[in-house]
């Protein structure tokens, strides 16, 4: 036991050691050489850098994901140098997107229809769920790290073709500033805020995910549907949550239906302001709620709503805590049953599972992810690892003010199996923002793909002056940008996917609700479905006899 303490602080020292600052140029400028100045530096420990075997030109994918849920808050040192803040709270939904971008990888290596003969890599940065992370992130990629102006590459030489990222809207607003300042290309899988379609203000971010014009239009529609008059919402204090709400109230208030409370779920957890949320829903007679939020960010509030026994309200869902683990879960039914909500198009991605299992932290020592992974899903501490296990250092949520060390005493043995593991990680029955992470992948690719035809073709090019091709070892990234904007129809797994000039998407919504098995799990059972084209034609379906209500009196009557 003592043992494994040791290891795990002398991991968190080296930890701290290897941050490379971002302000660290003075010491290039003095002319001193870089040690690996060839290898491509990464700041912090999470994260990912992989080159695929190449034989030829490789180009390097960049992506920004939550592996982690938050960083760790600490007063901000004024005697010390700035350091970039250490991760916490390992996020199993995250890393199973990051896996999947890597398998799309790996599925564009394998073919020789797109981009033959040229090998693609990725580079893959966790954002912990920050803003801080996310715009450290954002420009790492835009500097290659070591240098002031963007090289749009990292030091190895390989440059980057487009950033897929970055998570929640919050997030992908804030690197897109900057990404699109210097019109570098971005997608997002899971960016859904309708702040994003501005391309006065966001030129060169597309997405995957459909904007929340489309559901907060599918949500109005559903109150409408079932002619409810007094609603009441809640949004997390983000991007996402705000607009969309804003987006729900706009389309559903009419001369029948008033909107009775509308709250917001801080951002940083603060207990006073979540128990004010709880009175109001206490005290409301509006039997129907929406909430807009991430899992994430509802999670603390559901803790509280449980412990006051509050009941017989029906609940309306965004897409991001629909189908979540986090919050699906049997103790929450007596509050949560019945919950209608919007989910995105699902999908099934060949050999996702196989390569999701495919992962043992003895295959590659230098894989902190895979360690830190083990450790959490098996509750064991990895022999002579540096990775810190699971530490948990929030104030007030757990009621210590002090580091708490969750570290196990087992040490694992490697025998353990993934297979055994009822975790979200592996879960491939809902994959529908992992889906669209595949897909940005593709559409990077895809992008990769026209430019480089278009010299082969040897046809006229877009290009200005004299209607040239860029070449495809040497291209601009406004020029990869020319086809992420105008050519975006192409086929991933069948399905056609045409993103619009905006970057938008428009893909149908399941509408789920939750119901109990004769085992007490919850299903997401589908009752409906809700889809807007680009042009503003839509279909709403919803059965009304396949919906199970958590009200006494079944579908419930929301008056004032
Ligand atoms: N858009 C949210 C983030 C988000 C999300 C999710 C996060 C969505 N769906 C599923 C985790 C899991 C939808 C945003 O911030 O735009």
């Amino acid at each position: 036991m003592a043992f494994a303490k040791l290891w795990i602080l002398i991991g968190l020292f080296i930890h701290a050691l290897e941050y490379v600052p971002i302000q660290g140029q003075d010491d290039k400028m003095d002319g001193e050489a870089e040690e690996g100045e060839e290898e491509c530096r990464l700041l912090g420990k999470f994260n990912l850098r992989g080159y695929v075997e190449a034989e030829d030109a490789i180009h390097v994918i960049g992506g920004m994901f939550p592996i982690h849920f938050r960083t760790i808050l600490e007063e901000d040192p004024t005697s010390t140098p700035p350091m970039s803040p250490l991760c916490e709270g390992f996020n199993f939904r995250g890393y199973r997107w990051v896996k999947a971008m890597i398998h799309a990888i790996n599925d564009i290596n394998k073919r020789d229809d797109i981009l033959p003969n040229i090998t693609l890599g990725y580079q893959i940065y966790d954002t912990c769920y920050t803003m801080s992370k996310t715009v450290e992130n954002s420009l790492a990629f835009l500097t290659g790290q070591n240098e002031t102006t963007p090289v749009f590459r990292c030091s190895s030489g390989a440059p980057l073709a487009a950033v897929v990222g970055a998570g929640g809207s919050t997030l992908s607003i804030a690197s897109s500033r900057i990404l699109g300042l210097y019109y570098f290309p971005q997608i997002g899988y899971a960016s859904s805020s309708l702040l994003l379609s501005d391309k006065y203000q966001f030129p060169t971010y597309l997405r995957t995910i459909p904007s929340d014009q489309v559901q907060s239009e599918g949500m109005a529609d559903l109150v409408h549907h079932f002619g409810w008059k007094w609603i009441g919402t809640i949004a997390a204090d983000d991007d996402y949550g705000k607009y969309g709400v804003k987006a729900f109230k706009e389309k559903v208030e009419n001369a029948y239906t008033c909107i009775a409370f509308s709250e917001t779920i801080p951002k940083i957890y603060s207990r006073a302001k979540i128990l004010t949320v709880v009175e109001t829903v206490k005290l409301t007679n509006a039997t129907v709620i929406v909430v807009y939020s991430s899992d994430i960010d509802f999670h603390p509030l559901m803790e509280e709503l449980i412990i006051s026994n509050i009941s017989a309200k029906t609940w309306i869902a965004s897409e991001a805590w629909i189908t979540s683990a986090l919050i699906a879960r049997p103790e929450y039914f007596p509050l949560l049953g019945g919950t209608i909500g919007f989910a995105i198009k699902r999908g099934e991605i060949p050999g996702l599972k196989e390569f999701l299992l495919d992962l043992h932290p003895s295959k590659n020592p230098d894989d902190d992810l895979a360690i830190e992974f083990w450790q959490t899903a098996f509750n064991c501490t990895w022999p002579n690892s540096n990775v810190p296990y699971n530490t948990d250092n929030r104030k007030n949520v757990t009621g210590h003010e002090n580091i708490t060390d969750f570290s196990s005493d087992q040490l694992c043995t490697g025998e353990e199996n993934l297979e055994d593991l009822n975790n979200t990680y592996l879960d491939v029955s809902q994959l529908r923002i992992t889906y669209n992470v595949y897909k940005a992948v593709f559409a990077v690719a895809n992008a990769l793909e026209l430019l480089r035809l278009c010299k082969e073709s040897g046809e006229a090019g877009p290009f200005e002056p004299g209607n040239t091709c860029a070449g495809i070892d040497d291209f601009e990234p406004w020029q990869l940008m020319y086809y992420m904007k105008n050519c975006m129809k192409f086929t991933v797994l069948d399905e056609f996917v045409h993103i619009d000039e905006k970057g938008d998407v428009y893909t149908p919504y399941d509408i789920l609700n939750w119901q109990r098995n004769e085992t007490g799990e919850i299903n997401f059972v589908k009752v409906g479905i809700f889809n807007m084209t680009g042009e503003g034609n839509k279909e709403f379906r919803v059965i009304n006899e396949s919906i199970f209500w958590n009200n006494p009196s079944e579908h419930p009557r929301s008056t004032c």
